[in-house]
């Protein structure tokens, strides 16, 4: 058929994104607002792209070798703190956040049990990389909708979420999300810490919204409580000093160093919020995605250490555990299992796996030492020296901190 006759195509009859007035624009915001609730974000922020002020301290954290082994922090030069060069085009960046504390979320029962091993309470349901993205792709698309309603082109935006090279957090802080606390999360005095960042880049003049003052003032729980001395300043925290990366990002050995220090944590850490006071007040996630599915809830290391690698696979599947692999996760075990009591099933355990076919070499070196571990705790019993302490001083001021502080969640 002759296109002779053919209507000319909608985008030709839409007007440019530049005649939107300021009304329109400031309306536009107010809906994103109420479109980002209704998508289960607790709240949305905007701001503009600009993070010359952050340049600087990213670049010392680099050179100060914080990020470790973690090579993709220092991949993309100063990208990161330009928005605008990571997705060409960008004047605003659209920040949200999603709550994730699951319901009895039971802290200090799980830390208080050494034999119980302590999963970081953003990983106990699903990955929440994919399920953010989409929410954020769908706020771009109802955008889109919105202008094509008003006779406007279509902007051009695009999601993202953690891993990408974008410093979400100091963005969030500048959307007025929320403050920088002095463990470097962002909180805020309505809801704490305990939530996700993901971000849509787009290319529209949106109005910006105001900073929040920060209100740490003179507290410094979060600075003492850290079991490895991670947070080394105020806001600076050596993330190769940090649970969270010597459990889920470091692919080789565990520092000697750290193994005692880890406790009972098997994926990430949770401390540093724990002792927060500002997180009395967090609510529980509406997203029961984000609930603790039964099989990671207050697990008891043993069981966890016989998972095969078909059932760490199945049993992690969706979750972003998964991610470290199974020779991971029994190095991790491993370390949590030298730092339990004294105990013959653990030394079987323990005895048995070094000598399957899923232990390699570095999964056999942490074994070991645990084996070590228990050997000298056993010879201390027999010469009835005072054991040593099982959870570490450190852990048992940040149980009692839980107990008082966030009895909900204790
Ligand atoms: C790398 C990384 C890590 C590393 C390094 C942590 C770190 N603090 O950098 C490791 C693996 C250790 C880690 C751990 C965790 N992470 Co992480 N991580 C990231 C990631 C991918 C990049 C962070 C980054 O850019 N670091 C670089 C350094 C330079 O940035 P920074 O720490 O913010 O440093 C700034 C401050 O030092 C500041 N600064 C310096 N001096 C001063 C002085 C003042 C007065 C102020 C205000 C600031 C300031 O300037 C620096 C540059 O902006 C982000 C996602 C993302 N793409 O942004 C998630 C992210 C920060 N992580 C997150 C979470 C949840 C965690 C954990 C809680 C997970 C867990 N339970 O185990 C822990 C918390 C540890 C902690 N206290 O930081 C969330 C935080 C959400 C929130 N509420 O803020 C993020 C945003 C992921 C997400 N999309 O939700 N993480
Ligand atoms: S997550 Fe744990 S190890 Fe990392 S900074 Fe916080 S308290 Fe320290
Ligand atoms: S524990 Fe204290 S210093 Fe640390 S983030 Fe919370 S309020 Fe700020």
């Amino acid at each position: 058929m002759s296109d002779s006759t053919a209507q000319p195509t909608p985008s030709t009859q839409l007007a440019p994104l530049h005649s939107l007035t300021p009304a329109q624009l400031g309306e536009l915001a107010v809906n994103i607002k109420i479109w980002g609730k209704e998508l289960g974000f607790a709240q949305i922020g905007i701001c503009d792209t600009d993070l010359t002020a952050e340049e600087p301290k990213l670049q010392a954290w680099l050179d100060k070798g914080y990020h470790g082994e973690m090579g993709y922090m220092a991949n993309h030069g100063m990208m990161r703190a330009r928005p605008h060069e990571l997705h060409p085009g960008t004047k605003r960046v659209i920040s949200a956040r999603m709550n994730y504390l699951p319901p009895e979320a039971g802290f200090a029962f799980n830390l208080k049990d050494p034999n119980l091993g302590y999963i970081s309470r953003y990983a106990g349901g699903r990955d929440y990389h994919k399920m953010i993205r989409n929410r954020l792709k769908k706020l771009g698309d109802r955008i889109e909708a919105e202008l094509k309603n008003l006779g406007i082109t279509k902007p051009n935006s695009r999601p993202f979420v953690d891993s990408a090279p974008i410093l979400e957090r100091p963005l969030a802080d500048k959307a007025g999300l929320g403050w920088t606390g002095k463990h470097s999360l962002l909180l805020s005095e309505e809801v704490g810490s305990w939530f996700f960042l993901g971000e849509l880049l787009i290319d529209l003049p949106l109005p910006v919204d105001i900073p929040v003052t920060e209100g740490c003032k003179t507290c410094v729980a979060c600075i003492k409580s850290c079991p490895t001395n991670a947070i080394v300043e105020p806001y600076i925290v050596d993330g190769s000093r940090c649970i969270s990366y010597l459990t889920i990002e470091l692919q080789g050995a565990i520092p000697l160093e750290f193994r005692q220090a880890i406790g009972n944590r098997i994926y990430g850490c949770d401390d540093c919020q724990l002792v927060c006071p500002v997180n009395s007040k967090a609510p529980v996630t509406d997203e029961n995605d984000f609930h603790t599915r039964a099989s990671l809830k207050q697990p008891q290391l043993l069981e966890l250490f016989a998972w095969t690698e078909l059932e760490f696979l199945k049993l992690t599947e969706g979750s972003p555990i998964r991610r470290i692999g199974h020779a991971r996760w029994l190095r991790n075990i491993a370390v949590a299992l030298g730092n339990a009591p004294c105990s013959e099933a653990i030394i079987t355990a323990l005895k048995a796996r070094k000598f399957s076919d899923e232990a390699n070499d570095m999964v056999i070196e942490h074994i070991d030492w645990a084996l070590a571990e228990q050997a000298a705790k056993q010879d201390a019993i027999a010469q009835d020296e005072q054991t040593i302490a099982l959870v570490n001083r450190k852990t048992q001021r940040v149980i009692r901190s839980v107990e008082k502080g966030l009895p909900r969640d204790a």
